[in-house]
C-alpha cells in the first residue's frame, strides 16, 4: 500500500455551494413573488412565468444534487467515526459516545458559508411507516413460510425485530391489530408520534458547534427519544474541508445492535461515490467491517474511477504507545516514544495487510476476471493513521489535514468542470427571468371587481370561451373513461392463470390474502407465488392507460386546448408530464390500498365457505368480486383525471378573466 500521488488540479472556479446558494435565493425570490401575488390581487404578476422558473429550479436542485461527491464513513460503533469528522471540519458538532451505539441515524455533512450551522432533521413520513408495515406484514408471512428444512436467516429476524419495535411506537397496540387481521384501517397513531410525523421537517440554525451537538443529540444519537421518528440529518455550515462539493456521510456501526441502523448505514455505504473504512487501532479491523466491505463494495464500487481508485483505510485513536502495547511488540522501556511509534504503525500496517488479503479473497469468486484489478486497488488502498483526539484536543495535525486536503481534491477532481459551468450559466439565465418577472410585470391595476373591469362584449366573448373548454373537458373525460374501460376489460388471463393453481395452493393464499400481499404500490403489490395476480394483471392495464391510452388522447386535447386559449403548451405539457410523474403513483397507492380493504370481507367469505378439495369455487367467487372491484377502479381513475384536468381548466379560464380584466384597466 502507498499514499497515493494524484497530481495538483487548481480548485473550479465555480463552486457547487455558491450554486446552491444562488438557487436557494432564487427559490425565496420566487416565493416571495408567489406570496405577493396570493395576498394582494391588484399586483400583477406573471404566474405562468413564476411557474416555468420554478420548474426550472426544480430541476436545476436535481442536477447539482446530482453533482455532490458522497463520501461515506464505513465501521463498527465507536470507531471514532464521529469524532474523526468532527476533527477533519475542525469542530465538535457531532456527538460521540464512549460506550454503546452513538450515530443512530444517518448524517450528512456539506458546505455553506455563513455564520450559522443549520440542522435539518427529517422525520419518517406516513406513507413510509405505512409501508414499513406491510413490509413488515410480508417479512412475517415469508418466514413463516420457509420449509423447516432452511435456515431462516437471522439478519432478516433482527431487521423484522427492530421494525417491529419502531412500529410499535408509532402505532402503539393497534400494530397488534394490523399484524393480526392485515387491515390498514385498524392502525391509529400515537398522538406524540402522529404530531411528529405531521412536523414533516425540523430546521435548526446554531451559531455554536455546541448548539449544533444539542441538536443532535436530541435528534441523531442513540439516546435521542424521538430517534426512531428520524430518517435523516442534513448538516450544513461553514466547513472548508467541503468547500469543493463533497458531502461528508456519518453512519451508524455497521455492529449496531438495531438492524433498522445497520441497514440504513449499508444503504448509505451502497449509494456512496467514495468510502472510507474507519476502524480503532486498539481493536483493528472487525469483522462486521470486513464483512460489510465485501458484501457492499461490489464491482461498481471497485471498478469505476469515481469509487474505487478512492478507497482509503483510517486509523484512528492512533496516540502515544501503551506500555502494555510496547511490551507485546517486545520494545524496551527506554525506547523513545518516536521509535516506539514506528515499531507500532508497521506492526499495525502489518496487521491490516494481512486483513486485507482475507477481505479481498471473495471477490474473486465474486468478480471473476475483474478480481485481479479489483484486489489491486483494494490492497493498494492508502492507509492514513490518525488521532482525531489529539487533532481536537491538542491542536495536533495527528494526521488529519491529508484527509481533509483529499476531501478538497476528490471534489476538485469528481465534479467535472465543465458541469459546473454549464449549470453555472443555467443558473444566471434563471436569475435573468425571475428578476425580468420582478422587474416588468408586476403591473399595477386599478382595484376593480374582475366582471365590472371587463366590457359586456369582451365578458360574453369569455363566457362562450369557458364554455366551449368545459366541453372541451366533458368530451375528454369521456374518452378517458372509454379508454379506462378498455384497458380493465380483460380478465382471461387472470382467470386461466388462476385455474392453473392448486386448490390447496389458492387456498392458503388466500388465508393469508395472498393476492394483495406487498408493500407499498402496484408495482411490488404481488405475492411471488402468485405473480399472475390482480394487481399484476392491472399493472398492464394501468401502464397501457398512463403511458398510452392518455397521452394517445391528451395530445390532440393539448393541442386544441392550446389553439383555444393561446395559453402556451409547455404550461400544459409541464401539467401534464408531472400528473403522469408525480400523481399517478400515489394514485395507484391509494386504489390499491382502497381495493385491498374492499375485497378482505370476500376473502373471508370464501375462505370460510370453501371446502379445501373444492378450491376452484375460489377462483369463480374472486372472479366474480373483482368484477365488481374493477368497475370501482375505472371510475376511481377516471374521477381523478376529471379532478386534475378541472383544476387546470379552472386556472386556464380564470387566467383568461385576469388577462380580460387587466387589459380593460388598463385601456379605461
Ligand atoms: N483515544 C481516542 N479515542 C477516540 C478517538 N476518536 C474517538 N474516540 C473515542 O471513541 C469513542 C467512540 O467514538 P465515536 O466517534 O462516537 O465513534 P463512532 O464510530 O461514531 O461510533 P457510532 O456512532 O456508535 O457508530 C468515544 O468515546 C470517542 O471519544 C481518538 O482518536 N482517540
Ligand atoms: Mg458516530
Amino acid at each position: 500500500m502507498h499514499p497515493d500521488e494524484q497530481p495538483e488540479q487548481p480548485e473550479h472556479h465555480v463552486h457547487l455551494w455558491a450554486l446552491d446558494v444562488a438557487v436557494a435565493d432564487l427559490r425565496d425570490r420566487l416565493d416571495a413573488l408567489e406570496n405577493a401575488a396570493a395576498d394582494a390581487d391588484d399586483i400583477d404578476i406573471d404566474l405562468d412565468a413564476v411557474d416555468e422558473a420554478g420548474a426550472l429550479l426544480d430541476e436545476l436542485e436535481d442536477a447539482l444534487e446530482g453533482q455532490q461527491v458522497r463520501v461515506a464513513l464505513l465501521g463498527d460503533t465507536n470507531a471514532g467515526k464521529s469524532t474523526l469528522v468532527n476533527a477533519v471540519l475542525g469542530q465538535r458538532l457531532l456527538p460521540s459516545s464512549s460506550s454503546g451505539p452513538g450515530t443512530a441515524v444517518v448524517s450528512t455533512l456539506r458546505h455553506r458559508p455563513g455564520p450559522t450551522i443549520t440542522v435539518e432533521i427529517l422525520f419518517a413520513t406516513g406513507a413510509n411507516l405505512r409501508r414499513a408495515c406491510q413490509e413488515l406484514l410480508d417479512q412475517l408471512a415469508a418466514l413463516r413460510d420457509q420449509p423447516d428444512d432452511i435456515d431462516i436467516d437471522l439478519d432478516i429476524l433482527d431487521l423484522v425485530d427492530a421494525s417491529r419495535r419502531r412500529l410499535g411506537r408509532v402505532f402503539g397496540a393497534t400494530l397488534r391489530d394490523y399484524l393480526a387481521t392485515g387491515r390498514v384501517s385498524v392502525l391509529h397513531e400515537v398522538p406524540e408520534a402522529a404530531a411528529i410525523v405531521a412536523e414533516g421537517r425540523r430546521v435548526v440554525d446554531s451559531t455554536s458547534a455546541d448548539d449544533v451537538h444539542r441538536t443532535l443529540l436530541a435528534h441523531a444519537d442513540a439516546s435521542a427519544a424521538i430517534g426512531y421518528l428520524v430518517e435523516r440529518v442534513d448538516i450544513a455550515g461553514d466547513f472548508p474541508a467541503l468547500r469543493t462539493g463533497v458531502t461528508l456521510l456519518d453512519l451508524p456501526g455497521l455492529n449496531d445492535p438495531d438492524a433498522r441502523r445497520t441497514a440504513a448505514a449499508r444503504q448509505a455505504i451502497a449509494d456512496a461515490d467514495v468510502v472510507w473504512v474507519v476502524y480503532p487501532l486498539d481493536t483493528g479491523l472487525g469483522t462486521s467491517t470486513i464483512r460489510a466491505v465485501q458484501s457492499t463494495l461490489t464491482a461498481h464500487h471497485l471498478l469505476l474511477d469515481r469509487r474505487a481508485t478512492r478507497l482509503r483505510f483510517v486509523c484512528t485513536k492512533n496516540e502515544g504507545v501503551a506500555d502494555d502495547t510496547a511490551h507485546r511488540l517486545g520494545l524496551l522501556p527506554e525506547t523513545s516514544d518516536t521509535e516506539r511509534r514506528a515499531v507500532r504503525d508497521a506492526a499495525t500496517l502489518e496487521e491490516l495487510t494481512g486483513k486485507v488479503d482475507l477481505l479481498v479473497r471473495p471477490l474473486g469468486r465474486r468478480l471473476g476476471d475483474l478480481a485481479v484489478e479489483a484486489t489491486r486497488i483494494v490492497r493498494e488502498a492508502p492507509v492514513h493513521l490518525v488521532s482525531a483526539h489529539d487533532s481536537l484536543r491538542h491542536d495536533a495535525d495527528a494526521g488529519i489535514s491529508p484527509l481533509a486536503e483529499e476531501l478538497v481534491a476528490i471534489g476538485t477532481q469528481l465534479v467535472p468542470a465543465d458541469a459546473l459551468q454549464a449549470l453555472g450559466d443555467a443558473v444566471d439565465r434563471v436569475a435573468a427571468i425571475v428578476s425580468a418577472i420582478e422587474r416588468g410585470d408586476t403591473i399595477e391595476t386599478t382595484a376593480h371587481d374582475t366582471a365590472d373591469a371587463i366590457e359586456p362584449g369582451a365578458l360574453a366573448q369569455l363566457r362562450s370561451f369557458a364554455a366551449d373548454l368545459r366541453g372541451l373537458t366533458a368530451a375528454f373525460v369521456d374518452q378517458t373513461s372509454a379508454a379506462a374501460h378498455h384497458s380493465f376489460a380483460d380478465d382471461a388471463r387472470l382467470r386461466s392463470s388462476w385455474e392453473s393453481l392448486s386448490p390447496i395452493v389458492l387456498h392458503s393464499i388466500a388465508l393469508r390474502r395472498g393476492f394483495f400481499t406487498g408493500s407499498g404500490g402496484a408495482h411490488y403489490d404481488c405475492n411471488a407465488d402468485i405473480g399472475q395476480s390482480f394487481f399484476v394483471m392491472a399493472q398492464h392495464a394501468w401502464v397501457q392507460y398512463f403511458r398510452v391510452d392518455l397521452p394517445a388522447i391528451m395530445t390532440p386535447m393539448l393541442e386544441e386546448l392550446t389553439s383555444l386559449t393561446g395559453a402556451r403548451p409547455v404550461m400544459l405539457y409541464r401539467e401534464a408530464q408531472r400528473f403522469a410523474r408525480e400523481v399517478e403513483p400515489d394514485l395507484l397507492a391509494a386504489i390499491v390500498e382502497t381495493v385491498r380493504e374492499r375485497l378482505v370481507p370476500h376473502y373471508d367469505r370464501l375462505v370460510n365457505g370453501v371446502e379445501l378439495p373444492s378450491g376452484h369455487a375460489l377462483v369463480d367467487g374472486l372472479v366474480g368480486a373483482i368484477d365488481t372491484e374493477r368497475d370501482m377502479l375505472r371510475s376511481a381513475v377516471v374521477e381523478c383525471v376529471r379532478t386534475w384536468l378541472a383544476g387546470v381548466v379552472d386556472d386556464l379560464i380564470a387566467a383568461a378573466y385576469a388577462d380580460a380584466s387587466r387589459f380593460a384597466s388598463r385601456s379605461t
